[in-house]
């Protein structure tokens, strides 16, 4: 067979295999093997040199027409495989068909009731701190006046690590590590973790979320701390909310109160949110106690001061309804969703 039969023979099986192309892929294995460095074109075109001039240019013309003839039908094939995907594509989309709804996520309810806390003492130009949720001793009772002997110490009470080390159980290590580092003034919220080995039940659980907060400077009074927590009481229940302060005891504080808002359900009136009294306790507060100032190093007769705590989960389910403290943790979107 003489090279001008091969060429012809190479052009007759190219236009079969492009005939029965039916994809790109396939597209690309014919476009390698007739236009490719090791195809027979080139293979052809590169043996020419030793052959005599006459016959190496009809030669040469001939291989040059056919490949290019092959690259030409390639590309119209490249073309039309294109657009009847495109095709397809189109055809399955059906726009007929109802949208998908983007399913949008939104902040926890205790991540949403913080928020609503501080913005209130941020507008009474308190600031925002954190501490660590792993504390020793010291800063969790020592620094608070909380004896060795006190129950709240009791391995029954607090989670112990490896000895000294505790999961603190309340936000209070944060206001002593403040006040060891800073003169006052000091104005400051601290929300965040805390933990307690509670049996779990409806209205426990073994870690909740508390916020704290203190006030030192040189001239503040029990009254700073009544109108203070009486604006934030008002602020965060609604303007016509009465509040109480009734006499209690906490080791860290001096005198100590809680104080109670009149029920949010019934104004007052008494039903069995608030077991029929009327009112709802909400938080403990007091003057902080000449021991925990002379822990820190402050001059108890220059500086005087009020901390409060509230537990957030209480907050939370006071202000939705919510029944079970359990709800807050098992990630169910039932719940959840209705808080967006
Ligand atoms: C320092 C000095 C005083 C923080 C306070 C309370 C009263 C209180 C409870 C509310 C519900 C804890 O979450 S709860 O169970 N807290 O009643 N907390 S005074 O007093 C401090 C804190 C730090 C240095």
């Amino acid at each position: 067979m003489d090279l001008f039969e091969k060429i012809e023979n190479i052009k007759k099986e190219f236009e079969k295999n492009i005939d029965e192309c039916l994809d790109a892929k396939r597209l690309e294995e014919i476009r390698t093997l007739y236009l490719g460095r090791k195809s027979e074109f080139t293979q052809i075109l590169k043996s020419l040199a030793s052959l005599p001039e006459e016959t190496r240019r009809e030669l040469g013309k001939k291989a040059n027409d056919c490949k290019n003839y092959a690259a030409s039908k390639i590309e119209e094939l490249a073309k039309q495989l294109e657009s009847r995907s495109e095709d397809k594509q189109r055809a399955s989309l059906d726009v007929t068909l109802p949208g998908i709804i983007k399913k949008e996520g939104s902040l926890h309810p205790l991540t949403q009731t913080i928020s609503r806390i501080s913005d209130i003492f941020i507008s009474l130009g308190f600031a925002i701190a954190d501490g660590p949720e792993i504390e020793t001793e010291f800063y969790n009772f020592e620094a608070l006046n909380i004896p060795l002997d006190h129950p709240s110490r009791d391995a029954f009470d607090t989670f112990y690590i490896q000895g000294k080390y505790l999961l603190r159980s309340h936000t209070s290590n944060v206001q002593i590590r403040i006040m060891r580092e800073t003169e006052p003034p000091i104005q400051v919220i601290m929300p965040g973790r805390v933990y307690r080995p509670d049996a779990v039940d409806a209205s426990h659980s073994f870690m909740f979320h508390q916020v704290e907060g203190l006030m030192v400077d040189k001239k503040i009074s029990f009254s700073d701390l009544k109108g203070i927590l009486s604006i934030f009481c008002r602020s965060m229940f609604g303007e016509k909310t009465k509040t109480r302060l009734r006499p209690h005891f906490f080791p860290f504080t001096e005198p100590s109160v809680e104080i109670d808002i009149s029920c949010i359900m019934c104004s007052g009136k008494g039903c069995r949110v608030c077991s029929g009294s009327g009112w709802l306790e909400i938080m403990g507060a007091g003057m902080v106690n000449p021991k925990v100032f002379k822990a820190v190093g402050y001059d108890n007769e220059k500086y005087k001061g009020f901390a409060f705590g509230m537990g957030v989960e209480r907050i939370a389910m006071l202000s939705h309804g919510i029944d079970d403290i359990r709800l807050f943790y098992e990630n169910d979107v039932r719940f959840l969703r209705q808080f967006v």
